[in-house]
């Protein structure tokens, strides 16, 4: 492998320095939409400019594909960043948004890691070698009941105006599980799965920069990783994530 986890950890870092910059001056921060429901800050540019500066630094071999910039030539071996995954919470001062850096070679995830500042939790993987949370292996819950269950989701598709919006599968899941949550950060939300905190998260409509590096560090840590009918595999447009032993009960209700 050529890539150097602690310099990677440190880019991250430096990069989530600069989004708190901005997290703790609200006030003065310019939030802007691309389109109806769809926000972007000053800080999400500046985050994603200092990263792929960095990387393109350090890794002049691999290409770049960030939510803000696009994508750059080489997109065979490609690091995929989404700046700030959950812009909107940001922008109102809550604590569940995150930077999410993934490598993909090709087409295959190879590292993953998202950073959520203002939670100082980093969660990173590296394919084949675990997942952790600060440096400490996390794993994924061992509930496997259902009706116990605490479950996320989030609703990308409302703001997309999809007819096809998650609410009536959300009303079958929300009776069928003890709680719900709606954090608005999908990145964060599939390494809650990771790390044992909820015990699955489905969500549609998505792009592969929401949910890349998340994936990655999941099945690092045990979880199931599918599409709404069952396919293995990273799909952004219907994701589910689970601990795998409510897998198939969830996956009925998909
Ligand atoms: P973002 O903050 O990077 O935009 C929350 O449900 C998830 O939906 C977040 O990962 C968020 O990513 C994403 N999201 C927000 N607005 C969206 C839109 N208009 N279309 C698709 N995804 C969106
Ligand atoms: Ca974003």
């Amino acid at each position: 492998m050529t890539i150097s986890q602690p310099l990677l950890e440190k880019i991250i870092r430096d990069a989530g320095e600069i989004a708190l910059k901005h997290f703790h001056d609200l006030k003065h921060l310019n939030v802007e939409k691309k389109q109806p429901r769809d926000f972007v800050t000053a800080a999400d540019v500046e985050v994603e400019q200092f990263l792929q500066t960095q990387l393109r630094e350090n890794y002049p071999q691999f290409g770049f594909w960030g939510e803000e910039s696009g994508q750059s030539e080489n997109q065979t071996n490609r690091w995929i960043v989404d700046p700030i995954d959950g812009t909107h919470s940001f922008s109102r001062g809550q604590y569940y948004w995150s930077i999410s850096v993934a490598l993909e070679m090709d087409g295959e995830m190879v590292f993953g890691a998202v950073f959520a500042p203002a939670l100082n939790d980093f969660y990173c993987a590296e394919k084949g070698k675990g997942a952790f949370r600060n440096g400490v292996k996390i794993g994924v819950s061992d509930l496997d009941e259902l009706n116990d269950a605490m479950i996320g989701t989030g609703f990308a598709c409302l703001r997309a105006y999809l007819e096809n919006n998650n609410l009536a599968r959300f009303c079958r899941v929300a009776q069928a599980t003890a709680s719900q949550r709606r954090l608005g950060s999908a990145a964060v939300d599939i390494c809650l799965v990771a790390d044992g905190q909820l015990d699955a998260f489905w969500e549609q409509e998505l792009n592969l920069y929401d949910v890349a590096a998340g994936a990655l560090i999941a099945k690092e840590a045990g979880a199931t990783v599918t599409d709404f009918q069952g396919n293995d595999g990273i799909f952004p447009k219907q994701i589910l994530v689970t601990n795998g032993k409510i897998y198939h009960q969830l996956l009925t209700l998909m």
